[in-house]
């Protein structure tokens, strides 16, 4: 089993947000200790943590919050990592930089690393910001929509949203773009930023004051869509030990408002009964684990990408993603 650190950290944040009495959870902060040692026995062979960089800079950064020191070690890793380029993979760069300059916001700041490392800390935080404005596009956006946040919460962690320009076009871009936040998983990243606030506030938090604001709202059901569509879904293997590339190919007729899980469930129960899919349950939904019989494995960092024809990656799960009328999606076993 991989070790917990991503849970367990946001676990930790999570709990010391919601005001607890005084430090009930010594024992995780100690099993996250352990866990980031176990996760690094990863990189010894592989080159980068069990986990990901992105876990990784998660458990350190809750480790701050709760205003508890790390190995000087284990914070050089991630300085190292970041030197090397080594934080990105796939489209998730600009997510697993932000964390990770969080992380090194909050050592400095709580003073929790010597004067030495607290200066590299710096420095490297302000190299991270700087790639974050450069990756800026034209509408604002920082990465994509869901990781605009995380840019956010660095620009507001550091100051630097008073003097940085890219800070406020990515805010209105957010604004713009709020009804895109509507599971818990994102909407947990972004809330904070319309606060003005980023996750080392936390550490900061007046306990005692908070009003019970937490109302459910009555939502509007969702208008019904009337109507089929057609929707061709294709399953690729480029990876070397496939024996076809295509290994399938077909129209799949479903319901105008049907999801991509409903389109894969529509195919699942066509005749000849040839299409099969495993799913697993996680914060952000279902994650589509298994296509065909060929599962995707963790410990090769392989995954079933999900795209748009030609070759566009979805910036949505299975479960969110409402394709069009005519669209061809592609399950493609990937690398990261
Ligand atoms: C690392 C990562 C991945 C890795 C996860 C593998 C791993 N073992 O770490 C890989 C590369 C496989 C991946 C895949 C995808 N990801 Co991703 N991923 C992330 C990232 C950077 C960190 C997630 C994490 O570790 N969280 C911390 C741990 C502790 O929480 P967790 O809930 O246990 O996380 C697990 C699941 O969330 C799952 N997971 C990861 N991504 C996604 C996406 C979806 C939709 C689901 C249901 C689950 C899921 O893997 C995590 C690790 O086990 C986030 C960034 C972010 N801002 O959150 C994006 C993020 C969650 N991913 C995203 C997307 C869009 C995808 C894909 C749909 C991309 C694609 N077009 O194929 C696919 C999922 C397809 C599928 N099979 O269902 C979006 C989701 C946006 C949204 N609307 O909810 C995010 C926010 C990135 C972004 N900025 O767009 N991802």
């Amino acid at each position: 089993e991989p070790p917990r650190t991503g849970r367990l950290a946001l676990y930790l944040l999570g709990l010391q947000a919601t005001c607890p009495p005084l430090s009930p959870h010594r024992s995780l902060v100690t099993w996250l200790k352990y866990y980031l040692e176990e996760d690094w026995t990863g990189s010894r062979q592989q080159g980068h943590p069990i986990t990901s960089y992105y876990q990784y800079g998660l458990g350190v950064l809750a480790l701050c919050v709760h205003r508890k020191r790390v190995r000087e070690e284990v914070v050089r890793r991630l300085l190292t990592a970041q030197h090397r380029g080594k934080l990105g993979h796939g489209g998730n760069t600009v997510d697993t930089e932000a964390v990770v300059a969080l992380a090194f916001t909050c050592l400095e700041r709580r003073r929790l690393v010597g004067t030495e490392l607290a200066a590299k800390l710096r420095v490297a935080t302000h190299e991270a910001s700087r790639n974050m404005a450069e990756a800026q596009g034209p509408d604002g956006i920082i990465g994509n929509i869901y990781s605009t946040p995380w840019a956010l919460q660095v620009f507001l962690a550091t100051g630097e949203c008073q003097t940085e320009p890219a800070f406020g076009q990515a805010m209105a871009a957010l604004q713009e773009n709020l009804g895109a936040f509507g599971t818990a998983a994102t909407m947990a990243q972004v809330l904070p930023v319309l606060h003005g606030r980023s996750y080392l506030d936390i550490a900061s938090m007046h306990c005692g004051e908070e009003p019970d604001t937490l109302t459910p709202l009555d939502m509007e059901p969702l208008a019904e869509v009337l109507g089929n569509k057609t929707v061709q879904l294709v399953v690729e293997c480029p990876l070397p030990w496939c024996y076809e590339l295509r290994l399938y190919d077909r129209l799949v007729p479903v319901p105008a408002a049907a999801s991509l899980l409903d389109v894969l469930q529509a195919a699942a129960a066509l005749e000849p009964r040839d299409f099969r899919f495993h799913t697993q349950d996680t914060p952000q939904g279902p994650f589509l684990t298994e296509v065909l019989g060929l599962q995707a494995r963790q410990e090769k960092r392989n995954y079933w990408q999900i795209l748009t024809a030609p070759n566009t990656p979805l910036q949505m799960g299975i479960a969110d993603y409402r394709p069009q009328d005519g669209e061809t999606l592609i399950l493609r076993l990937s690398e990261w």
